[in-house]
C-alpha cells in the first residue's frame, strides 16, 4: 500500500477544497432565488461546470502489462446469493440491466450491450485492500462520468451511490446488502470507470460481474461489485446506517484515500 503522508494529506486537501469551492459555494449561493433559478434551468450546464472543477484532480499511476498480476486475489463477495441475480448469470446478463435513478432528468435502464457501445476507457491500475494486499489489473469500462451525464444530473445531487446485488451479512432490516457512494470530485474522475472487462475478457462472477466500478484513487471497498443501481441523492442519511457504504458503517472511512 502506498503511505506517502505528503501526497496522501496533498488528495485529502484538494478533494475538501474542491468539495467547498464547487458544493459549499453551490450551497450557500442556492439560497438566494435568483441562483436556484440559473441552476434549475441549466442542470447540464451545472453539472459540465461540476465535471471541470472536480474531476480534473490528479491521476492514479497506470502501469503496463508486463505488470499484470499473475493471480489477482477475488475479495469480499465472490458470489451472489440471490434467485434473482442468478437467473440473469445464467444467461450471461442479457437481461441485466443497470439502473440509473435518484435526482437525474432522464433515469436510465442501460443493458450491458448499451454500456459496451459507449465511449470506453481501459486501464491498468494497483488495488490497494484496507488488509494490506494489493494486486495490478486491466480494467475496461464506461467512465462514470458518461453515464451521469447521459441521465442529467440534478443540480440538488450530492453523492452517487451504488447499489449491489450481493448480501455480506444478512439481518431482516435488510443493512447487509454491499452498497458504496462516491463524491463528484471522483464520480466525475476520467479513471473512474464501470467496469466491464478484466483483464480483456468480460468481469469474472468472483471479481463482480457483470459490472463493477473502479476508483483509483481509493482503496478496494470503495470499488463496488455486481452493481444494479445507481442513484444520485442530496444525502446519504438512511442509506443503510448513513455513513456511505457498507464498510463505511462499520467504521471505515468515507474518504479512502490512497
Ligand atoms: N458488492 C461488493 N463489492 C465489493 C466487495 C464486496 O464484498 N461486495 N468487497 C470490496 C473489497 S473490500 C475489495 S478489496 C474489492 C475486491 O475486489 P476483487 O474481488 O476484484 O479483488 O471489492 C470491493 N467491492
Ligand atoms: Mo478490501
Amino acid at each position: 500500500m502506498r503511505t506517502d503522508p505528503g501526497r496522501r494529506s496533498f488528495l485529502k486537501r484538494t478533494a475538501a477544497l474542491a468539495g467547498t469551492l464547487a458544493l459549499g459555494g453551490c450551497d450557500r449561493l442556492s439560497e438566494t432565488p435568483w441562483f436556484r433559478e440559473v441552476l434549475e434551468s441549466a442542470e447540464s450546464a451545472t453539472s459540465r461546470a461540476q465535471r471541470f472543477l472536480l474531476g480534473s484532480g490528479p491521476f492514479a499511476r497506470e502501469y503496463t502489462e508486463a505488470d499484470l498480476s499473475p493471480v489477482f486475489k477475488a475479495n469480499g463477495s465472490t458470489s451472489v446469493d440471490d434467485s434473482d441475480y442468478q437467473i440473469l448469470a445464467e444467461k450471461d446478463f442479457v437481461d441485466w440491466r443497470l439502473q440509473v435513478d435518484g435526482l437525474v432528468s432522464h433515469p436510465q435502464k442501460l443493458s450491458l450491450a448499451e454500456l459496451r457501445a459507449m465511449p470506453s476507457r481501459t486501464q491498468i491500475t494497483r488495488h490497494d485492500c484496507v488488509e494490506g494486499w494489493s494486486c495490478i489489473g486491466q480494467w475496461t469500462g464506461v467512465p462514470l462520468a458518461h453515464v451521469l451525464e447521459r441521465a442529467g444530473v440534478q443540480s440538488r445531487a450530492r453523492y452517487v451511490v451504488f447499489r449491489c446485488a450481493d448480501t455480506l451479512e444478512p439481518t431482516p432490516d435488510g443493512t447487509g446488502r454491499y452498497y458504496e457512494s462516491l463524491g463528484f470530485e471522483d464520480a466525475y474522475h476520467p479513471q473512474t470507470i464501470l467496469a466491464y472487462e478484466m483483464n480483456g475478457r468480460p468481469l469474472p462472477i468472483p471479481h463482480g460481474a457483470p459490472l463493477r466500478l473502479r476508483v483509483e484513487r481509493q482503496l478496494g471497498y470503495k470499488m463496488a461489485k455486481y452493481v444494479m443501481r445507481i442513484e444520485l441523492v442530496e444525502s446519504l442519511a438512511g442509506i443503510g446506517r448513513g455513513r456511505g457504504g457498507f464498510w463505511e458503517d462499520r467504521g471505515y472511512e468515507w474518504y479512502a484515500g490512497i
